[in-house]
Formats: structure tokens, C-alpha cells, sequence
């Protein structure tokens, strides 16, 4: 499995008319051999017409199958099972293969009409039907491409949205910070790591699965001040999800359920008390996760600690204690970075076993 996002690389994808005209000045441009001053006209003319219908159709097709060649094959063997998910929600996985196609199906095209083309160019009788001969082979290749359009800028639209998805390395462990919309996930996601997710008054404010990186110190022995090492430990920021069933989920929730099922080693999930009548969509939330993500270890946070005072906190443990008394939760602000690293820094060594296993599992595609 890639580590690296493997939509990264792909070039950009011209529309029709600029990958035509592309390719057309590169042939006009090229000298061609065997056409100099001393070989009769009609002889030069008909060589120099022949090897450009050759070299246009050599250049568009070359061109087309780079684009079918450079995109990654849809296939969760072959690309972290998250990608193709996102990727077939957001754009349909058989779309993309149907476009694909057609640009192979094109460039067949393309090679039949040079093929048409060319006996004619060879035998022309005069130097103005070599060139007529050209022209016709050029105009019908033109219009192949012209009616390749909409289909070249969905492409492009695919590939410039698919580039900026983080990279994942399924080497790593990756803690999913998941919740109901306008919790604090980004907060947290802020202050833990150098990423900077937006952060809104608003629900749904983030959109998109996100990245940020935290490491880990790794010590000799309990007593030891300076780490020996550090595990690199990724951090994924994910939309805020509503107490609904998958079917009625919107595309912005089912990215947030894509990173949990193929990313998440690890979940913080996030309550946020002060939004008092949500709480019971979120606490029918927390059960589902808890019942669909039950091998993945799970950490329970209450944010925006510093909106309560003491009687509300003790209140709001003890509602818990009463109501959860198997899920400890914990009580911090997203204002206190330091306080959130040592929580999820203990929170991975208490579960690394765990964790290491699910990862493994994820690597070889058993979960
Ligand atoms: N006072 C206080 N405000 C917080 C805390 N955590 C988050 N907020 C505020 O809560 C609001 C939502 O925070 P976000 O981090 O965007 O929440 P989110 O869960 O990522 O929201 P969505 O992406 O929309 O699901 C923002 O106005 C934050 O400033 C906290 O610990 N204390
Ligand atoms: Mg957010």
C-alpha cells in the first residue's frame, strides 16, 4: 500500500480544444526528415503530409492514454480502501471508469483514422490534394477530441479535488477525532498538531477529512527524562456526524464514516454538554460508534470544560458516572493543548496493543 496520496503526482488535465492545439503545434512544428529542397515537390509534400497525420495521431493518442495511465485504479487492493470510497461518493467509481474508457476508446479511434488517411496521403496526385488529404485526416482527429470535452474537464475536476486528499500512511497509527457537528474536533485537531483545520461557530464547518501529525516520546525506562525515540501518530480531523441512520447520512457525514471504517486505529469521540438539546443525539451517536467500532479503542472527551464551573462539572461527572459507568470520560478544554497531548499520548500507550493490531489488520486489508 502506497503511503503517499496516489492522486498527488497526476499532471493536469487539458480541455479538448487546449490538448488539441497541443499536440497540433508540436507536429507543425517538427522538421521532418527526407523533405529537403533536392527531392521533387510532389514527392516531399506528399512524405511531409503522410508523417504529420503519423505524428498528430501519435501525439493525441500518446496523450490520451497518459491520462488513463496516470489515474490509479479504482481497486481497494491496490489504494487505501478510503480513497475509492470518497472518490466513488463524490464522483462514482464507474463514472470514472466509463470516462476512462472512452478516452482509450478515442485514441482507437484516432489510430483508424490515421490509417484511413494515410494510403491516400502517400498516393495524392498533386501537392494541393496531399495537403487536402491532411486536412481532412486532422479535422475528423480535431473533432474526436472536441467531443472528449466534458469529459476531460470532469476529469480534471476529479483529479484537482482528489490531489489535495491527505496522504495516509497505513504504517502509522492514526487516531480519528470524530463527534457531532460543532463539538471541537478541530479544536482539539488544532492544538494537538501543527494542521490547522478551520475552526466555525457553525456546524459542518469542516467538510473534509484532514491531517495533522503527532509524535509520540518513546522512553527507556519510567524514569527517564529524555525520550530515546518518537512513534509518529496521525491525527485525522473528520466532519461532525448526525444521530441518523447511514442511508440518511449527507455526503459531508459519509466522509467522516469513510475515515472511521478504513483509517481509524484509535477514535476520540467528543461530547459537548453545553449544547444541551443535542445531548441525546449525541449520546445515541457515541452508542452507535461504540457498538460499529467496538475493536477500534475508543476515548471519550468532554470539550469546552472551561464554559462550566464547578457545579456544573461535578454535575454533568456524575450524570455520567450514573448513566455510563463503564466509559470514562474526560473533562478538558481545547484551549490547554498540553493537558490534550498528555491525554492522547497515555491514551495510545495504555491501547498500543490494540492499536498495532488493528493496523496490521487495516495493512493486509482484513478489516
Ligand atoms: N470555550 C471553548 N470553545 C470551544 C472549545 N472547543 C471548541 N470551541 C468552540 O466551538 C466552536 C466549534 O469548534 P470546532 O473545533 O470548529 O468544532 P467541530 O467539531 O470541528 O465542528 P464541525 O467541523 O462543524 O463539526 C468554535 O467556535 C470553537 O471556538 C473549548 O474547549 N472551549
Ligand atoms: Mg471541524
Amino acid at each position: 500500500m502506497p503511503s503517499e496520496n496516489p492522486f498527488r503526482s497526476i499532471v493536469p488535465i487539458p480541455r479538448a480544444e487546449k490538448l488539441f492545439s497541443i499536440a497540433y503545434n508540436s507536429v507543425m512544428r517538427t522538421s521532418i526528415r527526407g523533405t529537403s529542397e533536392n527531392v521533387p515537390p510532389l514527392q516531399r509534400i506528399r512524405k511531409k503530409e503522410a508523417t504529420r497525420i503519423e505524428l498528430l495521431s501519435k501525439e493525441l493518442r500518446s496523450r490520451l492514454f497518459r491520462i488513463v495511465e496516470e489515474f490509479p485504479q479504482m481497486d481497494a487492493e491496490i489504494i487505501t480502501g478510503f480513497y475509492v470510497e470518497i472518490i466513488d461518493m463524490s464522483y462514482g467509481i464507474d463514472e470514472i471508469r466509463k470516462t476512462l474508457g472512452s478516452f482509450s476508446g478515442a485514441a482507437n479511434v484516432i489510430w483508424k483514422i490515421k490509417r484511413e488517411h494515410l494510403g491516400d496521403a502517400w498516393h495524392a496526385r498533386s501537392v494541393l490534394a496531399a495537403k487536402d488529404i491532411r486536412r481532412a485526416a486532422f479535422g475528423r482527429m480535431r473533432s474526436v477530441i472536441t467531443k472528449l470535452d466534458t469529459r476531460l474537464e470532469f476529469m480534471e475536476t476529479v483529479r484537482a479535488q482528489t490531489r489535495i486528499m491527505p496522504g495516509i500512511d497505513l504504517d502509522q497509527p492514526t487516531i480519528c477525532i470524530a463527534g457531532y457537528p460543532n463539538v471541537g474536533k478541530s479544536s482539539l485537531v488544532n492544538a494537538v498538531t501543527s494542521a490547522r483545520p478551520e475552526i466555525g461557530v457553525y456546524p459542518f464547518t469542516t467538510k473534509e477529512v484532514t491531517l495533522g501529525h503527532l509524535k509520540i516520546p518513546v522512553y527507556a525506562s519510567g524514569t527517564s527524562k529524555q525520550p530515546i525515540t518518537h512513534i509518529p501518530c496521525q491525527i485525522v480531523d473528520t466532519p461532525g456526524i448526525l444521530d441518523r441512520t447511514l442511508e440518511e447520512r449527507n455526503e459531508i457525514e459519509l466522509r467522516a464514516i469513510a475515515a472511521l471504517k478504513n483509517l481509524a486505529t484509535s477514535i476520540v469521540f467528543i461530547f459537548d454538554f453545553t449544547q444541551k438539546k443535542a445531548l441525546i443525539y449525541q449520546v445515541n451517536l457515541f452508542n452507535q460508534v461504540f457498538r460499529e467500532f467496538h475493536e477500534v479503542p475508543l476515548l471519550l472527551i468532554c470539550g469546552k470544560e472551561d464554559l462550566f464551573d464547578e457545579t456544573q462539572k461535578k454535575d454533568l461527572l456524575e450524570f455520567w458516572q450514573d448513566n455510563f459507568p463503564q466509559h470514562n470520560l474526560h473533562l478538558v478544554s481545547m484551549n490547554d493543548s498540553e493537558e490534550l497531548k498528555k491525554l492522547l499520548i497515555d491514551f495510545y500507550k495504555e491501547n498500543q496493543v490494540q492499536i498495532h493490531k488493528i493496523m496490521n489488520k487495516r495493512k493486509t486489508g482484513e478489516v
